[in-house]
C-alpha cells in the first residue's frame, strides 16, 4: 500500500455499529448498519488511514431470557447460538470488522464493572423507589409525552405496563445542562441535524434520572452490580458501554477512543444522545466524536415487523442477487438520514440498470473491443480523441470529492457520482465509434486513445466503488488484467494504472442481468419469433389503411422520447438485441429484433421513439418493457426512428 504521509498525519477512525439483540435473526436493518460501517471503514481504509470496526450482539436482560426460554435452552447456550448466527450473516456479507464483541464475555463484563464502580463511588448512583409506565420490549421506561396518542410504545406498538421498582439510580439529571451546552456548542456531535434537534427538545425539560439496576431475584441474566449483587446492571448501561469496552479491553483505548464515532438508527437516539453521553461524562470518559443517525428501512411503505409478516432476511437477498449487487442497492437508495422503502423489484430494476447495464456494458464493450482489435492487450494512448481529456479529468476530480461525500455520511452521492461518470464512459463509446474507426487503418492510434481511455475508466471506477462491492470490484481488475493486490485510493487517481501490453481476461458477465418478470410473475409470453416487438413497416406501394381511429384512441398510446443507456446482445437469441433506455426519470429494458441491423455499441447514447405504454411481453426469457419505433427501408434493413432536434427523454411525441 502506497502511503506517503507520516503516521502523525494519518486519519484514524473507530466506528461502531449496535450490538444487535440476540432474541431475532438478524435482518435488512441490521444489515444496512452493519454494511454501511463496513462501507465507511472501506472507504477509510482505502484512503490509508488507520481504522478500527466494531460489532457485536447485546445479550443480557429480561427479553433475552424469555426468548431463551421460549427455546427451552439456557440463556448461554440460546445467547452462543445466535450471536454465532450473527457472525455467521456478517462473514456472509463480507463484512470486514476487526472485533466482534458479545455483552456476556468476561472482559466486557470486567469494564462495566468498574465503570459502574467508578460513578457510585463519586456517588452519582443512588438508592430509589420509582414507578413509571415500562415497554417491556425496549426495556425502558416511557415518560407519557414519549407514547403514542393511544399510550403505546412508538417503537412497538403494545401498551407499556406499569412498574414499579427499589433500584439504583444515575443521576443523569445532574448532567443535563452540561449535555445541552455540548450540542449547542457542537453542532456536529450528532448528525444528521434533525436528530441534533430531537436530543435538544428531549433536553429542555428535566430528564429525571436513570434506573440502571433490576433486582436479579426477577432478571438474574445480567451483571450483579459490584457493590450490590442482589441487583444486575440494567440492560442499556450495560450494552452502551461495550463501544468502549471493546477497546479499553485490548488495551486499544488511547489509539482509538479519541476517534470513536457511532452508527445507528433513529430508533435508538434517547439512549446513544441522553444516556450515553452523560454516562460517559459521569464516568470521566471523553465524548464520542459523532453519533450518526440513519433513517429506517420500510418494507412497501410500512413498517418491518414480525407481526406484520414482512421481515426481510438479507441472506436470502445476498443468495438471489449477489451480495456485491445487494450492497449497492442498499447504498444507494438510502440517504442518509432518512426512511427508504425496500421493494424487490426497485433493487432488480437498480442492479439491472446500474451494474448490469451501465457499468457491466462498460466492462463487457471495452473488453470485447479489446479483443477484436487489439488481441486483447491493453494499448497505449495515441493522439487526442474528441472527449478523452473531459472524461479523464471527470474522472480524476471524482477521489476527493468522494472522501468528502463519505465524511459527510452522503454514500448515495458518492455511489451515484461514480456511476455518472461510467455513464458518462458509454457515451463517450458511443460519440467516438470505435467500431468505425477500427474501419480505417489511419485511425488505429485514435482507437487506442479510445480503448485506453475506457480501461482506465473501468480501473479507476473498481477503485472507487471498491468499498461498496470488494468482490466485484476484484473481480474486474482481474479481467483488466491486473494482480490481486488492494487498491489505494492514489490508484483512482491517476490515468495510466495500466501497464501497456498487459493481457485482459474477458470473463463472465460481472452482473449477470436479473429476471425481473419472473419476480413479478407477470405475464409468461415466449416469443415464437424473435422480431415480434418490432413495428413492421411495408413498402408505400401497397398501403392498406387500418381501421380508423379516433384521437383519443391514438392518445392512449404513450409514445416517449428516450436515450439508450445500455445495450447488448440477448444471451439466448441471435437476432435480438438488449437495449436499456432512459425515459424520463425511469429505466426501461427493452428487447427488440434489430441486431442484423445495428452494433449494440453504436446504440448506445442513441436518440429513440419508445412506445412506453405497450403491455409487457418476456422475449426469450427477457422481459421487455415498451417497444422502439423503426422503419423498414426498402432493402429491407430496418432504422430507428429518431428526432432531427433535441427534446429531453421522457418527451412525449404526439
Ligand atoms: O436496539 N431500518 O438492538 P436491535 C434500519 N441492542 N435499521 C434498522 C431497522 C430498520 N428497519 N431495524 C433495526 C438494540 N435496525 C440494542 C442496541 S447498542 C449499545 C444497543 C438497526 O437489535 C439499526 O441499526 O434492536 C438499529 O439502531 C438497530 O438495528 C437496533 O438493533
Amino acid at each position: 500500500m502506497s502511503d506517503d504521509r507520516s503516521a502523525t498525519d494519518r486519519g484514524v477512525l473507530y466506528a461502531t455499529t449496535p450490538i444487535f439483540y440476540v432474541n431475532a435473526e438478524p435482518h435488512i436493518g441490521h444489515a444496512y448498519t452493519t454494511i454501511l460501517v463496513d462501507v465507511a471503514t472501506r472507504y477509510r481504509r482505502l484512503a490509508g488511514d488507520d481504522v478500527y470496526f466494531l460489532t457485536g450482539t447485546d445479550e443480557h436482560g429480561e427479553n433475552i431470557q424469555k426468548a431463551a426460554d421460549a427455546a427451552g435452552t439456557s440463556p448461554q447456550e440460546y445467547t452462543d447460538r445466535v450471536a454465532g448466527a450473527f457472525r455467521a450473516a456478517w462473514d456472509r456479507l463480507g463484512i470486514g470488522y476487526d472485533a466482534f464483541i458479545r455483552t456476556t464475555e468476561e472482559r466486557h463484563k470486567k469494564v462495566v464493572r468498574e465503570v459502574l464502580q467508578r460513578v457510585y463511588d463519586q456517588g452519582d448512583i443512588v438508592y430509589g423507589e420509582y414507578g413509571g409506565l415500562y415497554c417491556v420490549r425496549c426495556e425502558r421506561y416511557y415518560t407519557e409525552k414519549e407514547l403514542t396518542e393511544d399510550g403505546l410504545c412508538p417503537q412497538h406498538e403494545i401498551a407499556p405496563e406499569y412498574r414499579s421498582e427499589a433500584n439504583y439510580f444515575f443521576r443523569m439529571e445532574k448532567y443535563r445542562p452540561w449535555l445541552r451546552e455540548r450540542l449547542e456548542t457542537n453542532p456536529d456531535l450528532i448528525r444528521p441535524a434533525g436528530y441534533r434537534s430531537e436530543v435538544l427538545s428531549m433536553l429542555k425539560e428535566p430528564i429525571g434520572d436513570l434506573s440502571i439496576s433490576r433486582p436479579r431475584s426477577r432478571v438474574p441474566w445480567g451483571i450483579p452490580l459490584p457493590w450490590d449483587e442482589d441487583h444486575v446492571t440494567y440492560v442499556w448501561f450495560d450494552a452502551l458501554i461495550n463501544y468502549y469496552s471493546a477497546v479499553a479491553s485490548e488495551g486499544l483505548e488511547d489509539r482509538y477512543w479519541p476517534h470513536v464515532e457511532h452508527f445507528i438508527a433513529k430508533d435508538i437516539v434517547k439512549p446513544h444522545g441522553v444516556f450515553w453521553p452523560t454516562m460517559l461524562k459521569a464516568a470521566g470518559i471523553p465524548l464520542f466524536q459523532h453519533l450518526n443517525v440513519h433513517g429506517y428501512w420500510l418494507v412497501e411503505d410500512r413498517k418491518m415487523s414480525k407481526s406484520l409478516g414482512n421481515v426481510v432476511r438479507p441472506l436470502e437477498l445476498a443468495e438471489r442477487y449477489g451480495n456485491d449487487a445487494f450492497r449497492y442497492f442498499l447504498l444507494r437508495d438510502m440517504t442518509f438520514g432518512l426512511d427508504a422503502s425496500f421493494h424487490e423489484v426497485g433493487l432488480v430494476d437498480r442492479v439491472n440498470a446500474d451494474l448490469a447495464n451501465d457499468l457491466g456494458n462498460l466492462l463487457n464493450r471495452t473488453l470485447g473491443m479489446l479483443g477484436k482489435y487489439r488481441d486483447g492487450r491493453v494499448p497505449p494512448f495515441g493522439p487526442d480523441v474528441a472527449g478523452a481529456g473531459a472524461l479523464r479529468d471527470r474522472f480524476l476530480d471524482l477521489p476527493d470529492r468522494v472522501v468528502e461525500q463519505v465524511a459527510r455520511l452522503q454514500f448515495d452521492r458518492a455511489v451515484a457520482g461514480t456511476m455518472d461518470a461510467v455513464r458518462a464512459a458509454n457515451k463517450f463509446v458511443s460519440e467516438s465509434e470505435p467500431w468505425s474507426l477500427a474501419k480505417d487503418p489511419e485511425a488505429a492510434g485514435r482507437l487506442d486513445t479510445v480503448l485506453r481511455t475506457c480501461l482506465e475508466a473501468l480501473r479507476c471506477a473498481s477503485v472507487l466503488l471498491d468499498p461498496v462491492m470488494p468482490a466485484k470490484m476484484a473481480e474486474l481488475r482481474h479481467q483488466l488484467g491486473m494482480p490481486g493486490t488492494a487498491p489505494t485510493l492514489d490508484d483512482a487517481k491517476r490515468w495510466d494504472g495500466l501497464a501497456e501490453g498487459s493481457a485482459t481476461r474477458k470473463g463472465d458477465p460481472l452482473f449477470p442481468r436479473i429476471d425481473r418478470a419472473a419476480l413479478e410473475a407477470a405475464i409468461e409470453v415466449e416469443a415464437p419469433a424473435e422480431s415480434e416487438d418490432e413495428a413492421g413497416g411495408a413498402a408505400p406501394v401497397a398501403f392498406e389503411p387500418k381501421p380508423e381511429i379516433d384521437i383519443e384512441t391514438f392518445a392512449a398510446c404513450d409514445l416517449r422520447v428516450g436515450t439508450v443507456t445500455a445495450c447488448e446482445a440477448h444471451p439466448k437469441a441471435d437476432r435480438l438485441l438488449v437495449l436499456t433506455v432512459q425515459v424520463g426519470t425511469e429505466t426501461r429494458t427493452i428487447v427488440s429484433g434489430i441486431r442484423a441491423h445495428y452494433d449494440p455499441e453504436e446504440l448506445v447514447g442513441r436518440t429513440v421513439v419508445v412506445v412506453a405504454n405497450l403491455k409487457p411481453v418476456k422475449l426469450r426469457g427477457i422481459e421487455s418493457q415498451g417497444m422502439v419505433l423503426s422503419a423498414e427501408g426498402p432493402d429491407g434493413r430496418l432504422s430507428l426512428l429518431s428526432l432531427d432536434r433535441a427534446a429531453p427523454p421522457g418527451s412525449e411525441v404526439r
